[in-house]
Parts: structure tokens; C-alpha cells; sequence
């Protein structure tokens, strides 16, 4: 019976094997995949088969001989295509074909031109299997098959089906845990779930946000416009365009903390520079200052730093509405000037960066393709900051000026390691081997910033610049309180738990000499207004969620992405309401409206994204001073 069912399917065996090998030579020979050990290898090979068993398994659905072998070489064309497809892509922008790229191209170059020159002769490779299959189809007869036993062997063909599907999944699981969750990179989810289910995941995702698109008008951007005017705060006179000209660098410090800042560890001060820094003239430190990510975590921050508007509650906004219309920093700043780029030393696609860059406006993306990364000066997830900073400088130095560079650091991210000629004060001594270890990753960040301060005097472009550091998520979670608690000397409560959230904000002003530690309590969403006013260009009508740091209206509420939220006088966490002076649980009365406002904000800054709505609004509509300066 074995061998009947062998003959009356050869075609489809054929075809799923010749399909599945091929595409798995494809990876080897047409992308640069960086497989680390043999688990991922392993992953790698099998993550075509789910997808093939299920297309072609239609096939046993199909009685007739003839339309049936039509079907499976149309498949393995299909196939051969989305391969072939994205082997050319990859060669021009080092990543995979995902949706919103194929709508929106115009801030990268013109892809059509770029195929035709990165097709390889090789390429017919890719159309191995649809000759195999067109052989298989010629030689070996077939002919209609409609039995009864069929519909059993189908039955647990598709169940075979489902459980190497799981199978793939949970593998990748345990390689990448939260990866459909949280995406990361479409490197990765190639990497683990294959190219074909890659691009239905793809499909999943874009058609969701497309969903929620098509489902708005543009009134509702009235209602939050209403909200968003009445709140907002006018720049304070002093401070506006102070930095006028200037080239503007922001810098995202990777996972750092407040609560290291100031402070010691076993009679180590852990950041010299940075605790210079906060008593420094020429610069404002906020030590009230919180971070207000989600899953998205850097690329969350960088969301909120350029739009002043939240990431999404349950996936990474860089990934689901790459294709919105902004309204960011970037663009403001670039109609205004300045030459806007990004320096960040990792692959270009992480967190779905380059095509959320094009949506954002930025002119320019220096990705790991722009710096000397080799073993030497490289640990962990790459090129180590002080290299880093090293290579960016002598970047920056032949840029067009103004310029507004927003930098990544890399090196302080988990799990927090260094080699030996790295580390400049010992390990904690905590049960926790992370929290431990973050210290030394934290100096050596401080180091890397002190050396870049350095580099920027040396080359001439500190005076001209103004310096805008901010920590841009936690570095040690919930999982680590008691070795939090350990070190904090105290335990550690929910109260706790939210204040942790707080990230050290440096504006340095090279010159200004009027300085100071700032108490106020403020978050990310409050950078995009600061950094404009500071610009001296006005934000009066734009659709943003924060306000000037610096303006007397600014308001002390802080609302996290999980509906946590910061007062000056109140901080609510795991729907109790605390003191802040004292970390006491205190009446609930006092926290009630900020729920309410908490509510209302992620809401309509939800509304914003989901609805794609900033396509409805005009184009220099309510910012008269921005006309004035063209
Ligand atoms: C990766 C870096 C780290 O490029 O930004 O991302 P994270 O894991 O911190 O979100
Ligand atoms: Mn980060």
C-alpha cells in the first residue's frame, strides 16, 4: 500500500522536496543569515517544510490528474518567485521584501531601477525545483485518484502538517523567545520561521493595520485636535531657539537607569562622567525623567523622541505602521535645514529600522554598514560605544551643517557583558549574575560618553552643538527585585517598580552656563516639543502628546504605555495610588483623574496610529511661524 501511495503522489513528494531544497540552498548562497550553532541551523533547514506540505497538500484535494500537476507547478513558480524575489532585494538593501515597502519607496532610492542591475544570471537557480517538477510531471504517469482511503492519508497528512508547523514554532520559541510578538527583525523571523511564513505573518499584520486604516476619516482627528490644543504648553522666551543653528545630537544611552546615577556600588561611583555631568553648567539634568516604552523597547523610544506619541500596548509600533504618515522631528527639523540621519552600528532592518526611517523622513540611516566592526572592537551585539562614538564623530565631521544625528549606543544592552580589558569596576554580588554584571556595562557606557564629549571638542563641532542624552528603557526588570532589592536596601514594591522606571535626561548646552538639575516630573513624550523650542521652531497645532520641558505650562504627569502613571504628588501602579514623597499606598481619590487622563492619552494617541490619521492633516496648516522662517 506504501508503495501505491508512494506512485500516485511522486509528483507532490517530488515537488515539496525539490521546493524545499531549494530554497534552502537559497539561503545558504543568496543571504548573508548569521547562524550562530547548530540548533539554528537545524531551524533553518526545516522551516521551509511547513509551509510547503500545506501549499502543495491542496493538491490532494484535487481529482484530476491534469489540473492538479497545473497546480503544483504553479505553486513551485509562486515559490521560485517570492525566493528569487527577495535574494535581488536583499542585494540592494541588505533585507527582506515586506509590504509597506513595496507601497512606499520614495524617501529611499528608486527600487525598480535598482532590479534589473541585481539580477545575477545565477538567479535561474532559484527555478531549480519548478524543473524538476516539470520533468517529474512529464515522465512518471498519474492518473485521477478518488478513493476513500485518500481522505484518511489527507487527514493525517495535514495534522503531520500542523505538528511540524508547532514544532518549527516552538524551536524558534526557545531560540528567540516573544519573537511573533515582539518581531525584532525580519532577519530573525527568516531565520526561524522561514521566508514563506515570514511573508504571510507579513501579510497578517499589514492587513490588520490596513484594517484599522480604512476604518478612519480624518473627524476624529477634530476631537483630538480639540484636546491636544487645549493642552498645549507655549515655549518659555528664554529658552526658545537658544539652540537656533545648532547642529543637534541626540544620543540614546541603551537601557540605562536613573537609579545609578549619583551613586555607588560596594565604594565604586559606577558613572564619573555622568554624575559630573549633572553638576555641570552648561547642562540640564532631569532627574525626574521617565521612560514610557513598551514592547517596542529602543525603537519605542525612538518613536516617542520623534513624534511625541506613544508606541502600541501590544506590539512594536516600528513594525506595524511603517507605512503611516509622520509628522516627526526628523521632518521638522529636516524642513527646516538641518540634515537629519540616524547612527546606529546594527543591522539595518532591526526592529524594522530602515523602512520605519523612510516613513519618519530621515535622510539618512549610518547602519553597521557604515562603521569598521570587526572581532577586535566588538562584543555582545556589536561594535563597542567607544568605537562607536570613535567612527561616528569622524562621520559627522564631513556632514552638511546643520545636522541632527540621533545616535544609538549598543554596548549596555543584556546581557551586559565585556571583555576583561573593558571592565573598570568589579561585579555586584547579588543572586542576580545581570544585575551584577550592568554595573560594569554602565561605566563603561559612561566612559564611551566621556570619550565621545572628547572626540566632539576635538573635531570642532561641540561648541556648535547641543547634546540631548536620555536613558531609553529599563535595563534590569521585575525579574530582578530581589537583587534590586538587595542593592536599593529596601523591598521592593510595586511603588518601587514604577519609579525604577525613571532614565537619566541630559539637555548640555555647550556655552549656556545657567544649568541645572531639574526635578520636574516629565517623560520621552516631552523630548520632541523641548528639542524643537530649543530650535526655535514652534510646535503650536502639531499633533503631539508632550509638552515643552522648559515651558511653564508643562504639566507633571507621566502615563506609562501599561496605564501606570507619575504625579508630582502621586505614582499609580497595579491599580493602587501612592504617595511619591513617601511610597505609602494613599486615598484613591487622589490618582482618579490621571486614570481618567491616562485613559484619554494612549487612547488618542492609539487613535493617531491606528487611524493613520495625520493623512488627513494639512501640511503647515496651523504653523504660521514655520512659513515665516522658509
Ligand atoms: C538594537 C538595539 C537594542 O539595534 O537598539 O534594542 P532593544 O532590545 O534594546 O530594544
Ligand atoms: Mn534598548
Amino acid at each position: 500500500m506504501k508503495k501505491v501511495a508512494w506512485k500516485k503522489h511522486s509528483v507532490l513528494i517530488i515537488a515539496i522536496i525539490a521546493t524545499w531544497i531549494t530554497t534552502y540552498v537559497g539561503y545558504l548562497t543568496s543571504f548573508n543569515l548569521k547562524i550562530e550553532n547548530v540548533m539554528q541551523q537545524f531551524i533553518l533547514f526545516m522551516n521551509p517544510l511547513s509551509f510547503l506540505l500545506l501549499i502543495y497538500g491542496i493538491a490532494l484535494f484535487i481529482k484530476n490528474a491534469k489540473k492538479r500537476n497545473i497546480y503544483i507547478l504553479s505553486i513551485s513558480i509562486i515559490t521560485s518567485i517570492i525566493m528569487f524575489s527577495n535574494a535581488v532585494f536583499y542585494r540592494f538593501f541588505n533585507d527582506f521584501i515586506t509590504l509597506p515597502v513595496l507601497f512606499q519607496t520614495s524617501n529611499f532610492r528608486d527600487l525598480s531601477s535598482s532590479v534589473t542591475t541585481n539580477m545575477h544570471l545565477l538567479d535561474v537557480f532559484f527555478f531549480t525545483d519548478v524543473i524538476i517538477i516539470a520533468l517529474a510531471i512529464r515522465y512518471i504517469p498519474q492518473g485521477d485518484h478518488n478513493d476513500i482511503r485518500s481522505k484518511i492519508g489527507r487527514k493525517l497528512y495535514f495534522v503531520a502538517t500542523a505538528a511540524i508547523l508547532m514544532i518549527n514554532l516552538g524551536l524558534a520559541e526557545m531560540e528567540r523567545p516573544q519573537l511573533l510578538t515582539r518581531s525584532f527583525d525580519r532577519e530573525l523571523l527568516v531565520k526561524n520561521i522561514g521566508t514563506y511564513n515570514y511573508h504571510i505573518y507579513d501579510l497578517f499584520i499589514q492587513s490588520k493595520t490596513h484594517a484599522q486604516r480604512a476604518l478612519a476619516d480624518g473627524s476624529e482627528l477634530v476631537e483630538v485636535g480639540n484636546y491636544i490644543n487645549a493642552n498645549y504648553a507655549a515655549p518659555d522666551p528664554e529658552m526658545y531657539g537658544i539652540a537656533k543653528g545648532r547642529n543637534v545630537i541626540t544620543v540614546s544611552l541603551e537601557s540605562l537607569q536613573n537609579f545609578v546615577i549619583n551613586n555607588e556600588m560596594n565604594g565604586n561611583e559606577i558613572t564619573p562622567f555622568l554624575n559630573e555631568l549633572t553638576r555641570d553648567p552648561d547642562t540640564f539634568y532631569f532627574s525626574e525623567f521617565y521612560h514610557q516604552t513598551g514592547l517596542g523597547k529602543t525603537s519605542d523610544s525612538e518613536f516617542i523622541l520623534e513624534n511625541s506619541l506613544f508606541g502600541k500596548s501590544d506590539s512594536a509600533v516600528f513594525f506595524t505602521n511603517s507605512g503611516n504618515t509622520f509628522d516627526s522631528l526628523s521632518e521638522r527639523l529636516g524642513e527646516n535645514g538641518y540634515y537629519t540621519n540616524v547612527m546606529h552600528a546594527n543591522n539595518r532592518s532591526f526592529w524594522n529600522r530602515d523602512i520605519m526611517y523612510g516613513a519618519l523622513g530621515t535622510e539618512k540611516f549610518y547602519d553597521v554598514e557604515s562603521y569598521d566592526v570587526d572581532e577586535s572592537n566588538s562584543v555582545g551585539w556589536g561594535l563597542k560605544d567607544k568605537p562607536y562614538f570613535d567612527q561616528s564623530v569622524e562621520i559627522m565631521k564631513g556632514m552638511p551643517k546643520p545636522f541632527y544625528s540621533r545616535m544609538i549606543t549598543l554596548t549596555n544592552h543584556h546581557p551586559f557583558t565585556l571583555g576583561e580589558e573593558d571592565i573598570s569596576i568589579p561585579e555586584y554580588d547579588s543572586n542576580s549574575n545581570t544585575l551584577n554584571r550592568y554595573f560594569q556595562t554602565v561605566r563603561y557606557m559612561d566612559e564611551a560618553v566621556k570619550l565621545f564629549f572628547d572626540d566632539l571638542k576635538a573635531s570642532g563641532l561641540y561648541d556648535n552643538s547641543i547634546i540631548i542624552m536620555y536613558g531609553d528603557h529599563y535595563g534590569i526588570s521585575e525579574n530582578h527585585n530581589k537583587a534590586m532589592g538587595m542593592y536599593l536596601d529596601k523591598e521592593i514594591t510595586p511603588y518601587d517598580n514604577a519609579t525604577l522606571q525613571k532614565v537619566p535626561l541630559y539637555i548640555h548646552i555647550p556655552g549656556y552656563g545657567k544649568g541645572h538639575e531639574v526635578k520636574e516630573v516629565a517623560g520621552q513624550i516631552d523630548l520632541r516639543p523641548t528639542i524643537l523650542h530649543l530650535a526655535g521652531i514652534d510646535t503650536k497645532g502639531d499633533m503631539q502628546m508632550g509638552a515643552d520641558l522648559f515651558s511653564p505650562d508643562h504639566e507633571q504627569f507621566v502615563p506609562f504605555r501599561d496605564g501606570r502613571f507619575v504625579t508630582d504628588k502621586n505614582v499609580y501602579a497595579k491599580e493602587v495610588c501612592y504617595d511619591s514623597e513617601t511610597g505609602e499606598e494613599t486615598d484613591s481619590a487622589e490618582c482618579e483623574p490621571f486614570i481618567e487622563r491616562t485613559a484619554t492619552e494612549l487612547g488618542y494617541s492609539d487613535l493617531i496610529i491606528n487611524g493613520d490619521l495625520l493623512r488627513f492633516k494639512e501640511k503647515n496648516e496651523v504653523s504660521p511661524e514655520k512659513d515665516a522662517s522658509k
